[in-house]
């Protein structure tokens, strides 16, 4: 099953989180994007992010999956405060080939990523022909304003 993570850290060694999603899925990384910088989306009065796509093909379930990426978040500690607050690590599924869910505990496609620039534009570094429902993930970027997302 191929899937898009999507993972972000405002807080302690960003870069160091990153990694470890890569290490987590280690021999299943089909492509992984470039570490962007991003302004805050939704709450703004916080640190910028470092903001990283990686498209996986793992043998799990989309609940195993998800599993997977919250273990990496409780690993780096993170504690669960305020709604869109700082983070250590935050590992979301944006995209499971061919499945979609609207169970609130995992709903996929995650529900704001066609608004959210420091997800699309990772995941189109990737795959320039990737599509969200029937939509290019290019066109959806063509109709955002700018968010502040500079590649690193
Ligand atoms: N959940 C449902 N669907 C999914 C999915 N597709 N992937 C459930 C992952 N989790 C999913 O998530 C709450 C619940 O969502 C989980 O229990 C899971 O079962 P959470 O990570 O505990 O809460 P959260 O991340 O604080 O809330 P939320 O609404 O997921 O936050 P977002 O939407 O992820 O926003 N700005 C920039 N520039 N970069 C960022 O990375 N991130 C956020 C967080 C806000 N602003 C940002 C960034
Ligand atoms: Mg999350």
């Amino acid at each position: 099953m191929r899937a898009v993570l999507s993972s972000g850290s405002n807080m302690g060694d960003a870069r160091a989180f990153l990694r470890s999603v890569l290490d987590e899925f280690d021999g299943e990384v089909v492509r992984a994007s470039s570490v962007y910088a991003t302004a805050p989306w939704g709450k703004t009065d916080q640190p910028d992010f470092l903001n990283q796509s990686v498209l996986v093909d793992v043998d799990d379930s989309p609940h195993e999956l998800l599993a997977r990426c919250q273990k990496l978040e409780r690993q780096a500690e993170r504690v669960r405060e305020e709604r869109w607050g700082p983070r250590t690590l935050d590992v979301d599924i944006v995209w499971i080939e061919g499945h979609t869910s609207q169970d609130p505990e995992l709903t996929v496609p995650h529900p704001r990523a066609h608004l959210r620039q420091f997800v699309l534009e990772p995941w189109l570094e990737m795959d320039p022909a990737a599509t969200l429902g029937a939509t290019p993930v290019s066109e959806l970027l063509a109709g955002l304003e700018d968010q502040g997302v500079r590649k690193l």
